[in-house]
């Protein structure tokens, strides 16, 4: 019996990037891309250097790599300061008065930061920072709306070399308190709330509760964005407002080492407490700014919009550090894309007109749901490249975001990576990459990806395997914090020589890219190992179908029974014709061998905040036990409570 993955699932479309895109595109054809990339994997060393030399070094490093395995130093001996990479270095030239951030509160309102205005925020926070005793090296969490507040704090952390930890406003007291306390923070950055669907969420009384018994922290710093009542304790709590009158606009950065930690930021595990995911400086912003530039293909007058929240690594990388050091302009929007109304995406596109649109596919499926008629009320022709982020996406969500939101005319760069990679890894380049609906495509400069078998030897075409990364990067994390056991055994023992990145896929005949699942989440049914995603897709491409995730339950004949979890566009019934019409569906684009044992409807499907479906606990609902685990990441814990109750 074979343990590799089987794959039945197989796409024909193809879209070439259009003459008119290519011709101002930084990588203008797909030979030149293959050519590069040979190239930049023989001597990634050689490809990295250059990218790092575009950024601004204050003592240049004495040698590109140290790699003791799995331990990697980029640009050892090198000093640079992130903030001003991001923001000084920009203010020499026309990009000085340039909009660094166009931003929209929920209730409606706006601002806009030029780079001087923003550079100036930062020098004050940071001073702020400094003023409260917090020095290079110190641990400062961040709980924050998605005001540009959010990333002051940030580049002001960045810019005296303390560490971030941003955790993602939507988090409990519980979660915040197990971060404090695993990173050592003694500062905390929050505000008095902020806003979600027309509710205030009171960031302030969640971080109170979580201070509770909490020693360690010795200042809350607060900024007032809703005027809601909070409670102040005196001593260990002052006002952003109040503390910015007795500090200046002046703070000259500070230059850290290359390897000097830039931020933690903590990802659930499956089991036991999350992981302090442990980025550096040098190779870090070297790897997200490269990224940026030639991923989204970026121009002077482009206006980006990343949707993603400053606590997912997505908002890090793609929202802060990669756009602000090419020196982009960016969208930011606080709140809910379906309030008030199901188009708030669309007008902000229309008003702002934004030409990059970088989103996940989970939004992209409740778009699809929420139906075509909204995003047809705008005009939209401002865009001229799409991306997403976080999940495989069904070729049947490709193909409506190409079609409604791209109209037909954007490029998608579909763009794998993770909280541990920090930057993207696997993605098409925009004015090169043929694509196809589905796929990440192929590997950036510089990565060496590939699919190996359960020995680690490399597999043939359309066979599945596990992805790894056989060469170091330079945002790749450094480590768990405080556990390079973990770090070492997580990530560096599964293959020998190579990071093992947790997810299966298979390379097609061209060497794409595909991308089945989660190796954990892999179904087996009667012998055969079959990816989520695939089954996943077949499901959504039926007309009712919104979304789906499939699970397996234990089956004494078949070893796994599909268990299929859907849930329907608006408008669309449930029936037991829908659920046997589904089955057919899927035995049909696929074969009887997924062909799921149980349909089962649902409103709505267990996520992350960052909409990653939660496989592992609809596994358990599916087999009747007991919810184990980590489930602090859960987006909506009432979506359990109701997918329980349904199954009695
Ligand atoms: C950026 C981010 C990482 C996991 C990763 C995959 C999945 C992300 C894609 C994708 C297929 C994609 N960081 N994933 N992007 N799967 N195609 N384009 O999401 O740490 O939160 O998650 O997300 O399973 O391992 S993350």
């Amino acid at each position: 019996m074979s343990t590799n993955i089987e794959s039945h699932l197989i796409e024909k479309r193809v879209f070439k990037p259009a003459k008119e895109f290519s011709k101002k595109a930084q990588i203008s054809n797909f030979a030149d891309y293959k050519k590069l990339h040979a190239e930049s994997v023989k001597s990634p060393e050689k490809f990295w250097a250059k990218e790092a030399a575009t950024l601004k070094w204050t003592k240049k490093w004495t040698r590109v790599l140290d790699w003791k395995a799995p331990f990697a130093k980029w640009f050892v001996g090198g000093h640079l300061n992130a903030s001003e990479n991001c923001l000084d270095r920009h203010l020499e030239g026309p990009r000085r008065n340039k909009a660094a951030i166009i931003w929209e509160g929920e209730p409606g309102e706006r601002r806009t930061l030029t780079y001087h205005q923003l550079h100036r925020e930062v020098c004050v926070f940071a001073n702020i920072l400094k003023r409260n005793g917090v020095k290079s090296g110190d641990r400062v969490l961040i709980y924050m709306p998605l005001i540009p507040e959010a990333v002051i704090a940030m580049l002001g952390c960045a810019r005296i070399g303390a560490v971030h930890s941003v955790v993602f406003g939507g988090f409990s007291s519980e979660s915040i308190k197990d971060r404090i306390l695993d990173s050592g923070a003694t500062v905390v950055v929050t505000a008095d709330g902020g806003y979600r669907r027309g509710q205030i969420v009171s960031l302030k009384q969640n971080v109170d509760h979580a201070l509770q018994g909490v020693e360690q922290v010795r200042r809350v710093i607060v900024f007032r964005r809703t005027h809601l009542d909070i409670h102040i304790q005196e001593g260990r709590d002052v006002w952003w407002h109040r503390e910015a009158e007795y500090v200046d606009a002046k703070c000259p950065p500070h230059p850290v080492d290359s390897e000097h930690p830039l931020f933690i930021l903590y990802t659930s595990g499956s089991t036991g407490k999350p992981k302090g995911i442990l980025h550096t400086t040098g190779g870090y912003l070297t790897g997200t700014a490269s990224t940026t530039k030639y991923v989204f293909d970026l121009r002077e007058n482009d206006v980006y919009w990343c949707t993603a929240d400053v606590g997912w690594i997505t908002g890090h990388s793609y929202l802060v550090y990669g756009p602000l050091a090419n020196g982009a302009t960016c969208v930011l929007y606080e709140g809910a894309p379906n309030w008030p109304e199901p188009d708030r995406f669309w007008k902000i596109i229309a008003e702002f007109g934004v030409t990059i649109l970088y989103t996940a596919p989970t939004a992209i499926r409740a778009f699809m749901k929420w139906g075509d008629e909204w995003p047809k009320k705008h005009d939209l022709s401002s865009l001229r490249l799409l991306g997403t982020v976080g999940e495989p996406i069904n070729p049947e969500a490709w193909m409506w975001y190409h079609k409604h939101i791209g109209e037909g005319r954007c490029p998608i760069v579909d763009t794998w990576w993770q909280t541990e990679t920090g930057a993207i890894m696997i993605s098409p380049l925009p004015g090169a990459t043929p694509l196809k609906p589905g796929t990440a495509t192929l590997p950036f400069f510089g990565i060496d990806a590939a699919i190996v078998d359960d020995k680690g030897k490399e597999v043939g075409p359309n066979e599945g395997g596990k992805l790894v990364i056989r060469k170091p990067w330079p945002a790749m994390l450094r480590s768990i914090y405080g556990d390079k056991p973990r770090y070492r055994k997580q990530y560096w023992s599964e293959v020998k020589g190579c990071y093992f990145t947790g997810d299966g896929a298979r390379r097609d005949k061209d060497g794409y890219f595909w991308i089945v699942g989660r190796i954990d989440d892999v179904l087996n049914v009667a012998g055969h190992r079959l990816g989520t995603a695939e089954v996943e897709s077949a499901i959504v491409s039926h007309h009712d179908v919104a979304e789906a995730a499939v699970v397996g339950r234990p089956d004494e004949l078949k070893g796994q029974a599909v268990v299929a979890f859907v849930t329907l566009r608006s408008g669309y019934k449930a029936s037991n014709e829908l659920a046997e019409a589904i089955r057919r569906h899927v035995a049909h684009a696929i074969g009887p061998i997924a062909k799921p044992d149980d349909v089962r409807f649902a409103e709505s499907l267990p996520k992350t905040r960052s909409g990653k479906i939660m496989r592992r606990l609809l596994k358990q609902i599916a087999s009747g036990s007991a919810i184990t685990g980590d489930t602090t990441t859960l987006e909506d814990f009432s979506v359990l409570t109701k997918l329980r109750a349904s199954d009695e």
